[in-house]
């Protein structure tokens, strides 16, 4: 890789043209690396090859902006570094966002032509790190993207699955699970660095003691040791000279440890150990609510927790700064409660490492840390049993203990009027089996609390954490999440991006609030046909893969109907499809009903333990049998299912999209993301007045987005009033015949057993409100329809859409986090180093 020496020399700002990058360049740059890397001649190179050369070619090339921030951010006093603990990070397939971040995006292209191959073919090769189950960890990513764009230093710290979530396939209509092996030809844009290793403690006891001083002590004697070794990604932020790091922990035996046994001639307990340990990043857990207490699960949180922060006290001590300026130098935030052990871990590396006071410790862990609820759902809160955390985490039980008395204390000295609380507030759930309540330990132990939409934040003040609410209402606070444009518009929607451009520049990829200036064009009778000659094309690139990868030919002319996320009882996938079932019954009766032609798509995993996820796909597979292969509905409707939604598979479906699928029980969905995705790309939204669907409506306009459904508050009363599913099945004729329909077994062969159980929940209970919510929707649906016939009208609509969009950047909200919680400043990086002036 000597040759990239060329590249460097002649690195000039973001932006400008790179002479060093010139088309003759690339193309020697790229056969060096095949030679080099990969021991082949362009000619005998397949293009995974020319995939891998170019990669590290990129790689490079991020590097050196790379080495120049991480010496600015890192080793400078007074800077304080942004520090995003999550236990997921879904980055998605990184070339085409690299070339596209450096301004190499056409070069290449061209350097690629050169050698008779297409740069979208390659893309097409690349795995995608699926580091993540959905939402949540999107978003982690969305935020690095911003962080690093915005200029300020950040660093992600999470886990290096070497499986990622599963690939799904689809057999006879149910999903099968395979490993995902992303890492198995290598990836490109990882840096192992094994010289940076922490030891990570685990099980045994604790000793007390008091020292020379006469300082009570406490030692931790572990039963067992991990090594975790950093793996390094660096994150580009778009066209800025400076770029971050995604720091992700891998775990390996404690060599100490195994010679250990291996010199006491215990060959085989040496690679128990070696297995054992290493099992513990070896693979994602693939659910995402409800929680499940896997020991594992709190092995995998507290590796990666311990790790990052003696990853920071090293940085911070290297900065030779003192530790009780520590929340100066760093704010951590805690995604979810996923990784909210780091409280009291840094609790135990300040007072039994570091020998700091107690009460000085607990103001500067108080200071560092803030918290991120992703969800209201109760089965989904964590908790962890005593008994676990004891047999694993000895001494964090004992300070969880004495946190937890000193805050009951306080309550009972300071507030004795939330006296009554007391039980509510503790850490320590009591009302059965003991468990510690990650979400009070995480509220307890920030400065900063907060949710994902106005009304999620609204309800976890109300609900899940209303007596912390009570005690410390000055912690609350929302921050409505946001997603990248950079991705989710420019990359996987490049016609619309270019359309955009054309006509108000370019500077909306860095301030999406610009789109607003797009709103005159929706006048312009032109750019709407340009406009919907954009959203054909993309529905024709959908409909390509569709056909490639289910065998199904779809209408590009038709509505695009999409539902696109994890599978979820309370995402109601299943009310989609009685919609479904209800306009497959009306066109039978009535070859001549007037309701425009639809496909229907459906997309996302289940988790593989949740029966009923499940089941809801092996539903959509029969009702997409059942009217696929019917002669008289086949040209009016169609439905089907892409299998394995991934992030890749995201970027040919959102700019797809006439129509946005945001269905979920108002109330229990924390926000959505994907809901901001279509609606930038020009789909109309039609939703419940849930998460930030709420938003999207206010912003859009209710002229521009089908609103149906029970609100929250409305969702709260019927069940509070006696919900009887049953008396609407009875009462309604349409919702009876499509219940039927399932359950007398026409969608299974005349088996009726296979969705009996589902059937049954709905009709028995109903949690989610599937039935209540039928009518109301059915009747938006039939808007939607006549809506769509107008087909100028219906771009208007995708326009204001689109222009409205601008306040769910990432980029905003990641300011809002910055500014009011994080309390830090972008640095501008003027120049790029160049790493030939570190060469003595
Ligand atoms: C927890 C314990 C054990 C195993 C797995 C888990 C686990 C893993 C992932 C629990 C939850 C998740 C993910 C949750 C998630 O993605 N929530 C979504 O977060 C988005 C970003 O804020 C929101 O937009 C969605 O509304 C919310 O559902």
């Amino acid at each position: 890789m000597g040759k990239l020496k060329d590249s460097f020399n002649d690195m000039p700002a973001a932006g400008e043209v790179r002479p060093g990058l010139k088309l003759e360049a690339l193309k020697q740059d790229i056969a060096y690396n095949l030679f080099c890397l990969l021991g082949k001649s362009p000619a005998a190179a397949s293009s995974k090859d020319f995939y891998t050369a170019l990669a590290y070619l990129i790689r490079g090339q991020l590097e050196s902006r790379w080495i120049n921030t991480a010496g600015k951010y890192y080793q400078q006093k007074g800077i304080k570094v942004v520090c995003y603990l999550s236990a997921e990070f879904l980055i998605g397939p990184q070339l085409a966002k690299n070339l596209l971040y450096l301004d190499l995006y056409e070069p290449v292209r061209q350097a690629l032509a050169g050698f008779g191959l297409s740069l979208e073919e390659l893309l097409e090769l690349e795995p995608e790190p699926g580091l993540g189950n959905g939402g949540l960890g999107r978003l982690a990513a969305c935020y690095l993207d911003s962080l690093a764009t915005l200029g300020f230093p950040a660093i992600g710290y999470g886990i290096r699955y070497e499986f990622g979530i599963f690939e799904q396939q689809i057999r006879d209509g149910w999903q099968i699970e395979a490993t995902d092996k992303w890492l198995q030809s290598g990836c490109p844009w990882e840096f192992l660095k094994p010289d940076v290793a922490y030891d990570i403690k685990f099980g045994g006891h604790t000793e007390t003691s008091y020292d020379e001083s006469g300082r009570y002590r406490v030692l931790w004697v572990p039963a067992q040791v991990v090594k975790g070794i950093a793996a390094d990604y660096p994150i580009a932020g778009y066209k800025i000279n400076s770029a971050n790091t995604l720091r992700l922990w891998k775990a390996e035996a404690c060599e100490s440890f195994d010679f250990q046994a291996f010199n006491m001639g215990d060959y085989y307990a040496a690679v128990d150990q070696k297995v054992v340990s290493e099992n513990i990043t070896k693979v994602l857990y693939p659910n995402d609510e409800p929680w499940v207490g896997k020991q594992l699960r709190l092995k995998q949180q507290y590796f990666f927790v311990s790790c990052s922060l003696q990853d920071m006290i090293k940085l911070h001590l290297a900065r030779s700064e003192s530790l009780e300026h520590f929340h100066e130098c760093f704010a951590v935030q805690l995604n979810d409660t996923h990784p909210s052990i780091a409280i009291a871990e840094l609790m135990r590396l300040f007072v039994d490492e570091h020998q700091l006071g107690w009460n000085e410790a607990w103001q500067i862990t108080q200071n560092t840390f803030s918290y991120t609820n992703h969800t209201l759902l109760p089965e989904a809160l964590e908790k962890w049993p005593l008994a676990l955390l004891q047999e694993l985490l000895p001494r964090h039980l004992e300070i969880i203990f004495e946190l937890n008395q000193r805050f009951l204390d306080h309550v009972r000295l300071d507030h004795p009027e939330h006296e009554e609380n007391l039980a509510n507030l503790s850490l320590i759930d009591e009302s059965g089996e003991k468990y510690v309540r990650m979400a009070h330990l995480a509220s307890l132990g920030s400065h900063a609390i907060n949710g994902v939409s106005e009304l999620h934040s609204e309800l976890l003040k109300r609900d899940v954490l209303k007596d912390f609410y009570a005690l410390m209402p000055d912690k609350f606070s929302n921050k409505t999440n946001g997603v990248t444009p950079r991705r989710f518009i420019r990359l996987s929607n490049p016609k619309l991006a270019g359309l955009i451009t054309e006509r108000i520049g370019e500077d909306w990829l860095k301030d999406l609030s610009e789109l607003s200036r797009l709103e005159d064009a929706v006048e312009d009778h032109g750019f709407r046909e340009v406009w919907r000659a954009v959203k054909r094309d993309n529905k024709l690139r959908l409909a390509t893969y569709i056909k490639r990868h289910t065998d199904i030919l779809v209408d590009p002319d038709s509505l695009y109907d999409v539902q696109v996320k994890r599978i979820h009882e309370y995402k109601r996938q299943h009310l989609n499809l009685l919609h479904i079932i209800t306009l497959y019954h009306i066109i039978r009766q009535n070859q001549n009903a007037d309701i425009a032609p639809r496909t229907f798509i459906f997309a996302g995993k289940a988790a593989p333990s949740y029966f009923m996820a499940k089941l809801i796909i092996k539903l959509i597979h029969a009702v997409a049998d059942m009217i696929n292969r019917d002669i008289r509905v086949r040209e009016r409707l169609q439905v089907v299912f892409i299998p394995n939604f991934n992030v890749k598979t995201s970027h040919w479906i959102y700019p797809a999209a006439d129509l946005s699928e945001q269905i979920s029980t108002a109330g229990k969905e924390a926000s959505g993301t994907g809901n901001m995705k279509f609606s930038m790309n020009g789909a109309l939204t039609i939703g419940t007045l849930d998460g930030a669907n709420i938003e999207i409506h206010k912003a859009v306009g209710s002229e521009h987005f089908f609103l149906f459904g029970l609100n929250a508050d409305q969702v709260y009363e019927t069940k509070a009033t006696g919900y009887d599913p049953r008396a609407l099945y009875s009462s309604n004729d349409l919702l009876r015949e499509s219940i039927d329909t399932i359950q007398t077994g026409a969608l299974s062969h005349g088996d009726a057993e296979v969705f009996r159980p589902l059937v049954k929940s709905l009709l028995d209970r109903d949690e989610y409100l599937v039935l209540a919510d039928y009518q109301s929707y059915i009747a938006c649906q039939k808007d939607v329809s006549l809506v769509f016939r107008d087909s100028d009208n219906w771009s208007r609509k995708a326009i204001l859409n689109t222009t409205r969009m601008g306040r769910f950047s990432s980029d905003r909200v990641v300011k809002e986090y910055c500014h009011d919680i994080w309390n830090v400043e972008p640095i501008r990086s003027e120049s790029t180093l160049n790493v030939m002036d570190l060469v003595p």
